[in-house]
């Protein structure tokens, strides 16, 4: 049995996906979080000197898209042929560009007002393109699996992992704006609170440190 270690920082960010795939898998690995103070030290020690990074027995390996679709891959989280894979690609991608093009530039903005002003923009223009596919690929699993369906299938992948995190993470961000993405999306809503109930899932969003981001 391998020994799993994943180094990150002090919040969820860009490895709380993989925290998550973990859980559902019910795998143990070493959740370890360094403080800013230490990093400079713990840089060094690092291949790509970021994080995160996952150790597996003792070699490490470097981004966090990799690490989820290789844990994803590894705990059976992929779904059952290539075309559900391809549909947990696709969204993992659509998320990915979301954040990268849109999310991130907003948050770094340093000017509340300009900041709500893009957060509106961003719900009224950008967000509906992802959610429509994401609500659309809900609704083919559903004629395909009834209402027992989630993301792709009939049990959890890491597709429902990936909406329940990052709906978790803009719903945040954008709540402290009162804004909600999720606004007349009651079948990404309702993905969202299924994904909340497994046992080890629930357990991890009751134990796990509360962070800004
Ligand atoms: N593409 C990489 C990005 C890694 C990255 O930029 N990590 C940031 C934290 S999210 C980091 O280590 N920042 C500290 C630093 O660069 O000193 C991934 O997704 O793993």
């Amino acid at each position: 049995m391998s020994a799993y270690k994943l180094i990150y920082f002090e919040s969820r960010g860009v490895a709380e996906l993989a925290r998550l795939v973990f859980k559902q898998a019910g795998q143990k690995f070493e959740d370890v979080r360094v403080p800013q103070d230490q990093w400079p030290n713990v840089k060094e020690e690092q291949p790509m000197k970021s994080l995160p990074v996952l150790e597996i027995d003792g070699r490490k390996y470097c981004q966090s898209a990799a690490i989820v679709r290789y844990l994803g891959r590894k705990f059976g989280l992929m779904g059952s042929d290539e075309e559900e894979g391809l549909v947990i690609d696709e969204l993992l991608e659509m998320f990915s560009e979301m954040m990268n093009k849109h999310i991130v530039k907003i948050y770094m903005d340093q000017d509340d007002t300009k900041k709500m002003e893009l957060l509106k923009a961003f719900k009224e223009d950008s967000l509906p393109v992802y959610m429509n596919l994401i609500e659309k690929r809900l609704e083919e699993n559903r004629k395909k699996n009834g209402e027992d369906g989630f993301y792709v299938g009939s049990s959890v992948t890491l597709g429902d992992l990936t909406i329940y995190n990052y709906m978790f993470a803009i719903c945040t961000f954008m709540g402290n704006f009162g804004l909600d993405p999720l606004e007349g999306r009651v079948a990404i809503s309702g993905l969202v609170t299924k994904v909340e109930q497994p046992p080890n899932i629930a357990k991890w969003i009751k134990e796990r440190p509360v962070t800004d981001h």
